[in-house]
């Protein structure tokens, strides 16, 4: 499956090495993650050169031409708001990530019965229930 996995950039970086394991986990179980660039941990110096417009093209192109969507959203992002909508208006399968003990969820997710919530306590439940929803 091709996977979009988004996680908080410009939101704040706290939590990018989750991402990058993340990731690799998926890539591990066989699939193509199209987003790789959300675990980088030099992400910052990479970003010079990138309009603000190819990005926003590039990274809705790969909405589109998506399987599925991972989200992790303990990190309050503008941008992975977005593209949760927008994933949701393609028909996208959407599954979100969050640790409550670190944040609260915004209530435009959690009040959205289309996503797939789990709230998890520790890495192992993330890779737990990727394992469940990615087997191929
Ligand atoms: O508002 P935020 O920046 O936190 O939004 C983060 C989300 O928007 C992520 O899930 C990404 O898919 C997307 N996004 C934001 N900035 C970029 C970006 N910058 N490149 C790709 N997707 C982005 C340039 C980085 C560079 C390595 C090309």
């Amino acid at each position: 499956m091709k996977i979009y996995f988004a996680g908080s950039i410009r939101g704040g970086r706290v939590d990018a090495q989750l991402y990058r394991r993340i990731i690799d986990h998926m890539k591990a179980l066989g699939h193509i993650v199209l987003t790789e660039h959300v675990g980088s941990s030099n992400l910052c110096l990479d970003e010079q050169g990138h309009t603000d417009v190819a990005i926003y093209q590039q990274d809705t192109a790969w909405l589109r031409e998506s399987d599925i969507v991972v989200a992790e959203c303990t990190c309050p992002s503008l941008g992975v708001g977005y593209e949760m909508a927008y994933a949701e208006r393609y028909g996208k399968p959407v599954h979100i990530f969050y640790n409550p003990a670190k944040c609260a969820l915004s209530a435009m997710l959690i009040g959205d019965s289309y996503f797939n919530i789990y709230p998890y306590n520790n890495e192992d439940e993330i890779f737990s229930r990727l394992n469940q929803l990615l087997k191929l």
